[in-house]
């Protein structure tokens, strides 16, 4: 990757959506009144959103142009022949299942592959995953390598499936009990961080000798193909696009949320070359999602996904997105945030723990943290720790705290400059100047499931 001193953004902006900066007066009444939960604020009220990198993309001109030419037919639209050609062409797959979003992906190729106490076996699970695996009576089980929970270690592959540990699951259960491997690329649940070839083509050497299908979790698949030639051996010269296709060629098939590395705001795929499991999964499809050339979009959405899929494959834009991510990730280090090292893909996460050591996990420092980049400057982070994974014990009633304690910036794609990121930084300055009088939280209302997104905190 070259010093991003070198080079500027590979696109010049045709269109521009306003963003406002409130008082800090009116962002304090207004994370009041949002119970501290910033999945409540109005975004007109933020001023960076950095919520999600998921389907906050700015599409091309290509892409706009694309929604002019929406076939939208009930059924063969040429929307959908365009994107079946592209996805088999970048992934070698031919039977194509569109879908509303990644998790109907997910639940179709769960109803296909998961019976009751099935194991299903990955990195890490992205929490809709596990949540369809369950629903299904299956057991998600996570195998990423030690150094992928140690936000410090600076592995290059921090994505990878810990081998010994695969090995051992499949001796201690046996292949039998296993319905699947499902690789996430790049591994969003730790970072977004990458898998490496090598990691991939082992993993999927064991699976086949002991004949258990392997899938991607595709929804960062060109940004793992990025880090793969920047980090491994071997991949140096290689186009991404023979990077990507040699990732694909060691799986049977993957889901994918369009929204994140299909450049579009909504949108999902299934794609696999096993016929029976197309016809099944397609049965499904109409149930869930509609007929198998639209799957819950429009024709325009078809087009717009065949044509983000291929730019974002560009070398240049990748390079750029991934520097920009590298970017923030060093002006915090030199700051001395404690930040999961090195960057991934699509954000940089925030070590709570690190940030607040005065603060304990009880009081909820990442969400604290969420808070303070609201009040100080409008950003709109993520909190994954207590909140999003902490959890009230069957038994004991006790509550079980997650080992992480994050805060994710996610960077949405082509949205952001460097100065938006250069405000993230000054505005991590100011609270790390102030932090011992940073107050922690109490959780005063939570849902019996997925609870961060309607949990509602006072400050302590
Ligand atoms: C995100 F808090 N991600 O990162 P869908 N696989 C992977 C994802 O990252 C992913 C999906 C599947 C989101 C949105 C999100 O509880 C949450 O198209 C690796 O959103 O259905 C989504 O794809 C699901 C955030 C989703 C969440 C659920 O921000």
């Amino acid at each position: 990757m070259r010093p991003r001193s070198e080079y500027a953004e590979p696109y010049r902006i045709k269109v521009v959506e306003p963003i406002r900066l409130t008082t800090r007066r009116e962002r304090e009444e207004v994370i009041a009144k949002s119970g501290y939960n910033v999945f409540n604020i109005p975004s007109d009220k933020v001023y960076i959103d950095l919520l999600t990198d998921s389907g906050t993309s700015a599409m091309s001109d290509h892409q706009w142009a694309g929604l002019m030419v929406g076939d939208e037919a009930y059924a063969g639209g040429k929307n959908f022949y365009h994107l079946q050609e592209t996805v088999e062409e970048i992934t070698g797959f031919k039977y194509v299942l569109p879908t509303h979003q990644g998790r109907a992906a997910e639940n179709i190729l769960t109803t296909y592959l998961v019976k009751p106490d099935k194991r299903v076996l990955g990195n890490m699970h992205f929490d809709t995953t596990e949540g369809h695996i369950r629903l299904k009576g299956g057991n998600p089980v996570n195998l990423v390598i030690k150094e992928g929970l140690e936000t410090a270690a600076r592995h290059p592959f921090k994505g990878n499936i810990d081998i010994p540990r695969l090995l051992d699951e499949i001796h201690t259960f046996g292949a039998g009990s296993i319905a699947y491997i499902n690789i996430t690329v790049t591994c969003n649940s730790n970072g977004g961080q990458p898998v490496s070839m090598g990691n991939i083509k082992e993993v999927s050497r064991i699976a086949r000798e002991h004949s258990i299908p392997v899938f991607f979790d595709a929804a960062r698949f060109a940004e793992n193909a990025y880090f793969i030639r920047e980090r491994e051996e071997g991949y140096e010269k290689k186009a991404i696009t023979e990077i990507a296709r040699e990732m694909f060629s060691y799986v049977d098939g993957f889901t994918m949320s369009a929204k994140k590395d299909g450049l579009v705001n909504i949108g999902g795929l299934l794609a696999t070359n096993n016929e029976d499991l197309y016809k099944r999964a397609g049965e499904w499809g109409i149930i869930y999602e509609g007929f198998l050339t639209y799957g819950g979009l429009a024709g325009r959405d078809l087009e717009a996904m065949a044509r983000g899929l291929r730019e974002v494959l560009d070398e240049d834009y990748l390079e750029n997105r991934i520097g920009q991510v590298k970017y923030l990730g060093d002006r915090l280090l030199e700051q001395g945030i404690p930040i999961i090292e090195p960057t991934g893909g699509h954000g940089v996460y925030l070590d709570a723990k690190r940030f607040f050591p005065h603060m304990p996990q009880r009081e909820f420092p990442a969400q604290a943290l969420v808070v303070e980049l609201y009040v100080e400057d409008g950003i709109r982070a993520v909190e994954l720790g207590a909140a999003a994974f902490g959890y009230n014990d069957k038994d004991t009633g006790e509550m079980v705290y997650p080992a992480l304690e994050l805060v994710r910036l996610a960077i949405p794609r082509r949205v952001y400059t460097d100065r938006h990121m250069d405000v993230v930084v000054r505005a991590l300055r100011n609270i790390a100047g102030r932090k011992d009088k940073v107050r922690g939280l109490r959780l005063v209302y939570e849902a019996p499931v997925l609870r961060h997104f309607t949990a509602v905190f006072e400050q302590i």
